[in-house]
């Protein structure tokens, strides 16, 4: 068989050689992208075929008989169009069913073959492609993106060993412990099972009911309360591994990691108002943002961060490594960025892509390994398994998107669409005849499991080292800026006041006693029930690494503004603020009352205050001019010119205007504005656009975010 193994390993070196050439060559095509052209189909302007490859003349009508008669059974076309339509879904995802994808690559910081064999982190310098899949957990295929609810963070590696996925979440901790109780975590988060009511969201009785029964799940509950619940753009989301992993090199040493993904450009949130309206005005946000971006070549990036911990220091945490309700607090063992992803290009088709990739986290390439966290033992069963529901067969790991860069191997034949033709008579290991694929030694880059001594008595119970529910529950709520905290408040009573049960209302407010007795207080004060009497010790833990303040904006690049003008704005004002935040990379578009030009200017307006909305974006301004006069006048019923404004105040967002509509922005903002309070983020001045540097103001005031003193 020798002269077969070196045929297969010819061959294989040629399709590798073939991909890093594929991958060096092209700036922005790599293997992977080259891989899925050969695959990709271009039916414009081409004759229509049936799939069989006949040439067809009509499609626009059944074949009858006789014109007004019955259609006929023997009309293949129809039968083939009709049938296609009718088999085109496949299941949705039983959780994260929403979602969307996007290709890149990963560029390697360093060569860290001394802590793991993986060759995707072999070299700084080193690209590996990449498809990133970003989603909700709850909601149906066709739910809102803004809703609150944790989102999913899942990258597929291409690397030359192997398809290595990392299927992450936005937030580094886990409702449960344990697998066996997914399913009861998620049937109770999904819809109520008699009326399928609500819809992707979990402010009703069955998830509260779970989860103060649950404690478990309070530390990701609260995450999910906070802003992290409600992300703005997939684009400034963090992302975690969730797992201790291991990294293994090449001498068999293992140490512990935690993976984590940190946007570029910093991490930002919505706040609930602004995510309940967006939900409604534009149930695509998330999806749109991040396609958008890359169509108009403002690349996200994330940086790909490793916290390390040797195999002799397993022990030294007040927590258990394994327990996935756990951060490693960053305060403990710092974060070291490895490398950086871009996203670059967005999907040819949703379904063949998106919707098609496969991600499990049996996907595991050499040099990384399991723990024996039993959440992530589990998962590994549980995403080939749902894979197989999905496409009905084991060949989906043959799909353009899904299979690997470097070539497969094995004996491992037939199911549903089978779409490789094997050679030779032999398929089974040992073997002496031809066709059969033989195993190769770790020396020559075959997957070892890490040889970890395992001695127990079979036993089903959870580990008392994972019973402590509290002290990383408080470390957060330590952690987080006083605006993220009283968000945190405000999102824990909007949820137990739609909560119908006045006992599970009672459970949960005894339950977040025990994190902190002034949140217990507001909350039970506003859910009718009895504020505990018995209060806990605050351990007055903090980590760096918890709070988005610890993430700030490092530029407007992508920053969204809208500027509010109409028939004879000052012209000049508008170019000047327009022209300096688009050179900062911003998007900007000009809202009217309707599309094309603007009366007395040159300036066109892009979105009319029907279609647009302050949520779309992060900051308003509004020119000076005789503008200001219509805008005060608000001239149609519900394209509400003051709600504009008062809403961009009102979500905190930064606030502009010159010369004569200071005073239309000032009354506007009046029924938010608190009494005494100075409106910060609030930038006016008069018709002089260029004194005190306005537009850099305007960018500096994005830069921050939001203004949540206006509030305090
Ligand atoms: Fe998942 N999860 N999960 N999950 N999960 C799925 O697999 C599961 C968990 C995550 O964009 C399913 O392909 C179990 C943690 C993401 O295609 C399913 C448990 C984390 C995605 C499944 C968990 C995740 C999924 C449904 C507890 C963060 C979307 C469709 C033991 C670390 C992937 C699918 C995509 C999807 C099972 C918990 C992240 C059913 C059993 C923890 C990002 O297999």
């Amino acid at each position: 068989m020798a002269r077969i193994r070196i045929n297969t390993l010819t061959s294989a070196l040629a399709i590798w050689l073939l991909a890093c050439i594929l991958s060096v060559s092209a700036t922005d095509k790599n293997a992977k992208d080259a891989q899925l052209e050969s695959f990709t189909r271009d039916d414009e302007g081409k004759p229509l075929t049936t799939d069989f490859g006949v040439k067809i003349n009509d499609t626009d009508n059944t074949l009858k008989a006789g014109i007004r008669g019955p259609s006929l059974l023997e009309d293949f076309h129809f039968r083939e169009k009709i049938t296609r339509f009718d088999h085109e879904r496949i299941p949705e995802r039983v959780v994260h069913a929403r979602g969307h994808g996007a290709h890149g690559f990963f560029e390697s910081y360093y060569d860290l073959s001394s802590i793991t064999r993986a060759k995707f982190l072999s070299a700084a310098g080193k690209k590996t492609p990449v498809f990133v899949r970003f989603s909700t957990v709850l909601g149906s295929r066709g739910s809102a993106d803004t809703v609150r609810d944790v989102r999913g963070f899942a990258t597929k590696f291409y690397t030359e060993e192997g398809v290595f996925d990392i299927v992450g979440n936005d937030i580094p901790v886990f409702f449960v412990q344990d697998a066996i109780k997914f399913l009861d975590l998620i049937h109770a988060a999904k819809p109520e099972q008699d009326n399928e009511i609500p819809q992707a969201a979990t402010a009703h009785d069955n998830f509260y009911d779970f989860v103060t029964l649950t404690p478990e799940t309070l530390h990701t509950v609260l995450w999910a309360l906070s802003p992290r619940g409600i992300v703005r753009s997939n684009r400034e989301m963090q992302g975690f591994g969730v797992h201790t992993f291991r990294f293994v090199n090449k001498e068999g040493m293992s140490r512990f990691v935690k993976f984590h993904w940190r946007p570029v450009n910093g991490v930002t949130a919505l706040v609930w108002d602004e995510a309940q309206k967006l939900a409604g005005k534009n149930p695509d946000w998330l999806r749109q943002d991040v396609w958008e971006a890359i169509e108009r070549g403002d690349f996200p990036e994330y940086e790909f961060g490793i916290q390390v911990v040797e195999e002799e220091d397993e022990f030294k945490f007040d927590f258990d490594l394994l327990d996935p309700t756990k951060i490693i607090p960053e305060s403990e063992v710092e974060v070291k960025w490895i490398g950086k992803m871009t996203l670059n290009r967005n999907p040819d088709n949703f379904f063949s892509e998106t919707e098609q990739v496969a991600f499990c986290t049996s996907h595991i390439v050499p040099g990384i390994d399991f723990t024996n966290d039993p959440l992530l033992q589990g998962r590994t069963f549980s995403y080939f398994d749902t894979q197989l529901n999905r496409f009905q067969s084991p060949n989906w790991e043959y799909l353009p998107i899904n299979r690997p860069i470097n070539p497969v191997h094995n004996n491992q034949r037939d199911g549903f669409m089978q779409f490789n033709i094997f050679k030779g008579p032999a398929a089974y290991y040992p073997h002496t005849r031809y066709g059969s694929a033989d195993p190769v030694p770790p020396s020559e880059g075959s997957f070892v499991s890490y040889h970890e001594k395992i001695d127990g008595y079979k036993i089903r119970a959870r580990s008392p080292t994972f019973f402590d529910y509290v002290s990383q529950s408080q470390l957060f709520y330590n952690s987080l800026a006083p605006w993220e905290r009283k968000q945190l408040i405000e999102g824990s009573v909007f949820e137990i006041t739609k909560v119908k049960s006045k006992d599970i209302r009672q459970r949960w407010v005894d339950l977040i006693n025990q994190v902190d007795h002034e949140f217990a207080t507001i909350v039970a004060k506003n859910a009718a029930v009895d504020v505990p009497s018995k209060t806990y010790p605050n351990n007055g833990k903090k980590s760096k690494g918890i709070s988005i303040d610890d993430y700030p904006l490092k530029s407007i690049r992508s920053k969204k503004v809208a500027i509010l003008a109409c028939k004879d704005v000052a012209a000049d004002q508008l170019k000047s603020v327009k022209g300096f935040l688009e050179g900062q990379g911003a998007v900007v578009d000009v809202v009217s009352f309707k599309l094309g030009k603007i009366e007395g200017t040159d300036i066109e307006a892009t979105q009319t205050f029907a279609t647009a909305d302050s949520v779309f974006y992060d900051a308003t301004f509004v020119p000076g001019g005789k503008s200001a006069d219509y805008l005060r006048q608000n001239f149609w019923d519900f394209e509400d010119t003051w709600a504009f404004v008062r809403d961009t105040y009102r979500h905190a967002k930064p606030l502009a205007a010159l010369g004569e509509s200071v005073s239309f922005v000032e009354n506007a903002i009046k029924p938010a504005k608190l009494e005494g309070k100075q409106a910060a983020g609030v930038l006016t001045g008069g018709n002089d656009v260029n004194k005190d540097g306005f537009a850099h103001g305007i960018e500096q005031a994005i830069l921050k975010k939001r203004f949540f003193e206006r509030f305090d």
